[in-house]
């Protein structure tokens, strides 16, 4: 507790339009900031971040699972006004019908699709967050999520591999080509994201990298399937059926109201972010380009990362709701939302 007023009185006096500048106010603030969770987890703990970065766009954390409820009068209007919900209100998992998805390869030609990638977050039910965690559970998490991936057979074997003894030029190589994470991100570095740093942190792959789990990045568990092209319908595919087998090793922390918890608020409920990496010069260029993402419930990235710039036209375009609808319908939205982009930048 003790930096809480530093982080109080640095907010306050900074500008931002973080969703935690936003929601945070003295009232919140008055009724929050003695309260702890049975982890440990304090009001501190949940505004770090934003407040020593005000260029955030959520700016808060949750201290831990425990926080959503000890830290509700903050978190839940973040949660309301992030996924533009009216009521903490979460549809059971739906996957869909993976016989019937409605689409397919969103390029077919790949004129435009670079690649594509559709990944879920999973928190151990047992554990806390970054900011109430200790190596040593780092460590324990580590090992139970790398016993459930040495099971997995077919096209989804692989190996885990933990970035303790992982050369410098293997872990550049991996993040360069997009299948590995690195500890470069300031607002999840100011969550607590990287405390001991690189104990407990791995990744999992199959042999042709189309299937990968990280472990103990931001989330304790990022699921992933991606692959180059634009068949979302493999990648999602994939992605499911990786999910299906390690939820029968791994129980997973989910609330009714909120769906499968994470770290971040903005990742709740379905937790499942789809992108694309697109070749979209002229609508980027356009100055309504925000606009169209606005209206399709859209995000545009840079190329590596969040936080980070395009390169060469190429965006990072992903559905931006995650909770308050189910995976199938986060998926489908983010799918009639790439097709009307493609659709305006072949009419630009
Ligand atoms: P997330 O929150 O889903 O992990 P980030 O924006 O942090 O997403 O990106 C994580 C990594 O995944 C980055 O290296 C990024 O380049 C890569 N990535 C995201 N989407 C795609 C995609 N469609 N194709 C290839 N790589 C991707
Ligand atoms: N960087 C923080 C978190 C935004 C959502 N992305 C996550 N959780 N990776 C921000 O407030 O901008």
């Amino acid at each position: 507790m003790a930096d809480l007023p530093e982080l109080w009185n640095k907010l306050s006096s900074t500008d931002s339009q973080s969703l935690l500048k936003k929601h945070c106010t003295q009232e919140v603030y008055d009724k929050l900031k003695d309260k702890k969770t049975s982890n440990g987890g304090t009001l501190a703990d949940c505004i770090r971040s934003g407040s020593q970065n005000p260029e955030s766009g959520v700016g808060v954390y949750a201290s831990c699972p425990e926080g959503y409820t000890v830290f509700a009068d903050l978190l839940n209007p973040v949660i309301l006004d992030y996924h533009k919900i009216s009521e903490l209100k979460h549809p059971e998992c739906d996957f869909g019908d993976m016989a019937n998805l409605g689409f397919g390869d969103l390029d077919p030609s790949g004129e435009m699709i670079v690649s594509t990638r559709v990944r879920v977050g999973r928190s151990h039910a047992k554990y806390g967050f970054p900011p109430t965690l200790n190596k040593e559970q780092r460590v324990e998490m580590q090992n139970i999520t790398k016993a459930a991936l040495e099971g997995l057979t077919g096209e989804l074997k692989g190996t885990y591999y933990p970035l303790e003894g992982m050369t410098k030029e293997t872990q550049k190589q991996l993040t360069d080509d997009h299948f590995l994470f690195n500890d470069s991100d300031r607002f999840l570095k100011a969550a607590g994201g990287y405390d001991d740093w690189p104990a407990g942190r791995g990744i999992f792959f199959n042999d042709n990298k189309t299937f990968l789990v990280w472990v103990n990045e931001e989330d304790h568990i990022r699921i992933i399937s991606m692959q180059k092209g634009g068949d979302l319908s493999a990648v999602y595919k994939r992605l499911v059926a990786g999910i299906k087998e390690l939820e029968k090793k791994l129980e997973f922390a989910r609330l009714p109201q909120l769906g499968y918890l994470t770290f971040c608020p903005s990742n709740l409920g379905t937790t499942l972010r789809a992108s694309v990496h697109i070749k979209i010069p002229k609508v980027a260029a356009m100055p309504e380009f925000k606009e169209i993402c606005d209206k399709h419930n859209l995000q545009a990235r840079g190329i590596h990362g969040e936080h980070t710039e395009s390169v060469g036209g190429v965006y990072d375009i992903s559905n931006k709701r995650r909770m308050g609808l189910s995976e199938i319908e986060a998926i489908q939205e983010m799918r009639r939302g790439v097709e009307e982009i493609i659709k305006l930048e072949k009419s630009a």
